[in-house]
């Protein structure tokens, strides 16, 4: 059998996922990527992120010489939580509440492969979520999923931006879908919300400003002196250039995958049992999550920068624990 691409959209609904869409690998689109990619990598906007400087990151067909067609797929994330707000809870980001977003995808993606290859024995796939020198969001876009916005996340009419993406690539030419337009018009809720000024021009995230990038990716003893203030109580991530969002106001959905419920301690962290976290207590807390990534030292780190800028009546960062 043919694949065509709407059996390719019933399957991935089957399969759980919320959006999906057909990019395709040959097409000219007029989205400017890599002069962007170039031009952001100059700026040094990756911070230490050196792996973002992979050339394979330019050309897919260096990732999958056989790539003919890319299938990108959403999953909402989205619960109706909420964070508690106080000075002395901790915030995380909605990406790490619940099961590790990796995990998750990456089994319904290759589930979905399964059933591709099984279609016909000469088709060939490869999938990623966030696991590989490809961009999730530009093949998000042209699949026409949603559109990258001014904060730089993949938007969606359904779902707004609480989505996590994916892709197969596959050796076969399907029906592309129509790139997805723009439409953040001319709000910037997100550019005026940054505390950090991270968003220094729509679309562009400099991450050596950008909270998310420290708390989560930066490994150093101590954050730098323009970002440790202005965290907001922010330990693991940041959403605020996302919930200022109307489009996240308006249109976030409950997800209905069950894994993605918040653990029971992400919702209320306090800062004084972070800035003195150790190996066990992390272990318990962060079973199969994506904020494994942030090590012992980086949530300690965090939480006491956080109590730092609070003031704490002038007690240094060592001394955070004994504030409890
Ligand atoms: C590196 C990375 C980061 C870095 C850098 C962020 C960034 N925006 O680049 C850091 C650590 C800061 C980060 C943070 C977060 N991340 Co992140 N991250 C990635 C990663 C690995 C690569 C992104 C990338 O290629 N960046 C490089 C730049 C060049 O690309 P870009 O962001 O696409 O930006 C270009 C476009 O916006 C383009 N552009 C498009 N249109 C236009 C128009 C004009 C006029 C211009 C000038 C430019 C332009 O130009 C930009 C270049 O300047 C992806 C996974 C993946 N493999 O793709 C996840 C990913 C983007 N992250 C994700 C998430 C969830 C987050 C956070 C929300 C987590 C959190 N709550 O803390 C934050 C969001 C911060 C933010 N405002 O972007 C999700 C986003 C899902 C979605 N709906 O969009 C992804 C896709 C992971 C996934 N598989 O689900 N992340
Ligand atoms: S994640 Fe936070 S710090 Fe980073 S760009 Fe968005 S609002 Fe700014
Ligand atoms: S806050 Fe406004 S400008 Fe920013 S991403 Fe949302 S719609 Fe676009």
């Amino acid at each position: 059998m043919a694949l065509q691409t709407p059996e390719i959209r019933a399957q991935a609904r089957r399969i759980g996922f919320h959006l999906a869409g057909v990019a395709s690998v040959a097409q000219t689109y007029d989205d400017e990527y890599p002069e962007r990619l170039e031009k952001w990598l100059s700026q040094g906007y990756q911070a230490e992120m050196g792996w973002m400087e992979n050339p394979k990151r330019r050309d897919i067909l260096q990732v999958f010489p056989g790539a003919r067609s890319v299938i990108s797929l959403g999953l909402n994330y989205y619960t109706n939580h909420r964070r508690r707000e106080d000075a002395e809870y901790g915030k995380i980001a909605r990406y790490g509440w619940g099961r590790d977003y990796h995990r998750v995808l990456s089994k319904k993606l290759k589930e979905f492969s399964f059933w591709l290859t099984a279609q016909d024995p000469g088709v060939e796939t490869r999938f990623y979520v966030d696991t590989g020198p490809v961009s999730d969001k530009l093949w998000a876009q042209r699949a026409g999923l949603g559109w990258i916005g001014k904060n730089s996340n993949l938007i969606s009419r359904g779902y707004g931006s609480w989505l996590f993406l994916g892709e197969i690539l596959i050796n076969v030419d399907l029906e592309p879908d129509r790139p997805h337009s723009q439409h953040c018009g001319t709000c910037r809720r997100c550019l005026d919300a940054c505390p950090t000024g991270a968003l220094p021009e729509p679309f562009v995230v400099d991450s050596r400003r950008c909270i998310a990038y420290h708390t989560i990716e930066n490994r150093a003893e101590t954050l730098p002196s323009n970002v440790s203030p202005e965290l907001q109580g922010w330990v693991a991530g940041c959403d605020i250039c996302q919930e200022v969002c109307p489009w996240n106001i308006r249109f976030a959905r409950e997800t209905d995958v069950e894994d993605f419920q918040p653990y029971p301690d992400n919702l209320a962290p306090k800062l004084t049992e972070l800035a003195q976290l150790e190996r066990e207590d992390w272990e318990r807390r962060f079973p199969a999550s994506a904020l494994r990534r942030i090590k012992p030292a980086q949530w300690r780190r965090n939480a006491r920068a956080n109590l730092e800028s609070q003031g704490n009546n002038g007690a240094s960062a060592d001394h955070a624990g004994d504030f409890i």
